[in-house]
């Protein structure tokens, strides 16, 4: 197994997880999405991880949860045969995880980097009410030749899983509960059904972890109706039947000092109980690690939905940009581009129209046509500058452009000012916005520009040239169209002529059908004309948004998610999670099967 990729990958996932959590516990009412996500974190770390690593399935984890003061410190003294747990009256004694081991058992756990996350062993024997982020290994002398759970595990006694938002050290427990194999659930008769250990059994239990159930403290005749009012009221709630439900009735003082010998007839059934869900030790490894990585890949949306609040807030400012963006544009043409004439386009039209005479002998017969068509070119004329209107100059284009800018970041200020209290993305753009973004923005707005203007320059002259210099190049298609241009006018007179015989209203008729052959010709060039200005509008304004306005407004929307933002590593952490839970599932069905290889990670 290529244990290095493995390790890389499981701990920038862990860590991915973790930042998450970070971030999750600095937004109200999401203590318990949190403490999900340490779990999570936890069961990458501390299961899957070694796992691939190679390590051996024993020990295997037992971790007595529970609420505080429930009597996980007395059940795991029943686990491990001592009584080393402290079991306090004062609910919420035990503080950190504190794992029970055999003295004579294999001591190389833990040994893997990462093991338990921020919790540090402690190196000195330390009380259980030590509120640290800290572990500490108990070893257990052998029971002399009997029977001992040690030999194969290492029993862990708990904190407590009163409230998701004791941060404190409910994420401790949540550390060990990612570690366990099996799981020994305390509950006694006082406090059985309080919702919050109840949501984390069901927690447990979808992530497949083989769960007891320990019921205790109960007077033993009220035993078999305890067990069915747990059934019914906590495991009928969470959806699952079918668990080992063992009970535990009140202890006297004298089974609590001496539970191997005083109480074996409570502690033997248990200790069965926990015994056969973990034998065979490598099968019962390999459950857990598969039923942890099903877990992840199922629960991978909602354990990312914490980010939902985020992903909202960032796509409602990237909404915003794109329909500034639109703004500008439509601006852009409205104000600027269709009142720009293109001048070079008229010029274009009468050096195509010029070139349509024909050349050489022709010219004279061109000449005698141009002469012919006087009267209709002089009325035309007037009539021309009777109706036209004086033509509206063109708004420069920098001034529409700028205008069009300042419209576009006043408002997304305006919005950011507005909403800067609903999310904190809209709080750190608008923190943006006073401390300079509205200045970078206009930076890169002028850089747009000029990019613009470089692109640009000459561009429409040189479209405007082409329409009469493609004809110059192309002598076949010239001649073709002067040949068809001048042999229309001449069967127009010749027409004309022939359809009223030689009179004087020849005088007229000429001219006439001379002029209107001359004006369809130029029609069909002024509408060829028009349809190559109109694409070169269109091309301008192409070429102005991909340089100015598409640039800026990616710019704008990828702000809140860069230049180290705790938004842009939450987008980095919510891409490569699912990838990571991808790979690592790759890793776990080779590893399951026996293939030496592990997966290529994938490419970030
Ligand atoms: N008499 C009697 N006392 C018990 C029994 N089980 C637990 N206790 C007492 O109940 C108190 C709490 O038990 P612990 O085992 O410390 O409970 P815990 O769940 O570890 O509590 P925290 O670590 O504080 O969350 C202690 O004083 C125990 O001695 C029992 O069967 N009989
Ligand atoms: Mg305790």
């Amino acid at each position: 197994m290529d244990t290095t990729a493995n390790r890389t990958l499981t701990s920038l996932l862990a860590d991915d997880l973790a930042w998450l959590e970070d971030h999750c516990r600095r937004q109200p009412d999401q203590a318990s999405h949190a403490g999900k996500i340490r779990f999570a974190a936890a069961l990458v770390r501390n299961c899957i991880g070694p796992f691939l690593d190679g390590q051996a399935p024993t020990p295997l984890h037992v971790a007595v949860v529970g609420g505080a003061g429930a009597g996980k410190s007395t059940v795991s003294n029943m686990l491990s045969g001592t009584v080393l747990a402290e079991a306090n009256p004062q609910a919420g004694f035990t503080r950190h995880p504190i794992a029970f081991t055999s003295a004579n058992g294999a001591a190389a756990w833990p040994s893997h980097n990462g093991f338990l996350g921020p919790l540090q062993r402690l190196s000195k024997p330390s009380p259980s009410s030590v509120d640290a982020d800290v572990y500490q290994v108990r070893r257990v002398p052998a029971e002399n030749g009997t029977f001992t759970l040690l030999d194969n595990f290492v029993v862990w006694d708990c904190p407590d899983m009163t409230t998701w938002a004791a941060a404190g050290y409910v994420p401790r427990l949540l550390e060990i509960a990612g570690l366990a194999d099996v799981i020994v659930y305390v509950a006694s008769d006082e406090r059985y059904n309080d919702e919050v250990p109840t949501q984390f059994l069901q927690l447990l239990l979808q992530a497949g972890k083989a769960v007891v159930v320990c019921l205790v403290k109960m007077k033993e005749a009220d035993s078999p109706a305890f067990v069915a009012h747990f059934k019914k009221e906590v495991l009928g709630r969470v959806g699952v039947q079918a668990l080992n439900c063992l009970t535990i009735p009140q202890l006297s003082v004298v089974q609590l000092s001496d539970p191997v010998r005083q109480a074996g007839k409570y502690r033997i059934p248990l200790l069965n109980q926990v015994a056969v869900l973990g034998n065979p030790p490598p099968l019962a490894r390999k459950r857990t690690v598969e039923s942890a990585m099903q877990y992840l890949l199922i629960n991978q949306d909602a354990l990312l939905g914490v980010a939902r609040n985020d992903l909202n807030a960032l796509g409602s400012w990237r909404s915003l940009v794109q329909e500034g963006r639109n703004e500008f544009d439509l601006r852009y043409r409205r104000e600027y581009l269709t009142t720009e004439r293109f001048h070079r386009f008229d010029e274009a039209l009468v050096r195509m129209l010029e070139l349509l005479e024909l050349p050489g002998i022709g010219k004279v017969l061109s000449t005698t046509l141009y002469v012919v068509r006087t009267p209709y070119r002089l009325l035309k004329n007037l009539f021309k500058k009777a109706t036209s209107r004086p033509e509206t100059p063109a708004a420069s284009e920098r001034l529409v452009l700028d205008q069009a800018m300042n419209g576009w970041v006043d408002t997304l200020r305006k919005e950011a000012v507005r909403r800067a209290g609903t999310h904190p993305v809209w709080a750190h753009i608008n923190a943006g916005f006073n401390s300079g973004l509205g200045e970078q923005v206009k930076d890169r707005y002028d850089q747009g520009f000029r990019g613009f203007q470089l692109g640009m320059a000459d561009e429409v002259d040189r479209t405007a040239r082409a329409l009469y210099e493609d004809l110059q190049k192309n002598p076949f298609a010239l001649n073709v169209l002067r040949g068809t241009k001048f042999t229309l006018e001449v069967a127009s007179i010749t027409g004309a002529v022939i359809a009223g015989g030689l009179n004087p209203w020849d005088f007229l008729l000429v001219p006439l059908a001379a002029s209107i052959t001359h004006q369809l010709v130029e029609l069909l060039g002024k509408q060829y004309v028009d349809n190559q200005r109109e694409s070169a509008r269109n091309r301008q304004m192409a070429m102005m948004s991909q340089s100015v306005s598409a640039p800026l407004a990616k710019w704008l929307a990828d702000w809140p998610t860069t230049g180290g933002s705790a938004f842009e590593r939450l987008q980095l952490a919510l891409r490569r999670i699912p990838d990571g839970l991808r790979d690592l599932n790759v890793m776990i069905e080779k590893a399951a099967a026996g293939a030496a290889p592990a997966a290529e990670p994938t490419k970030k």
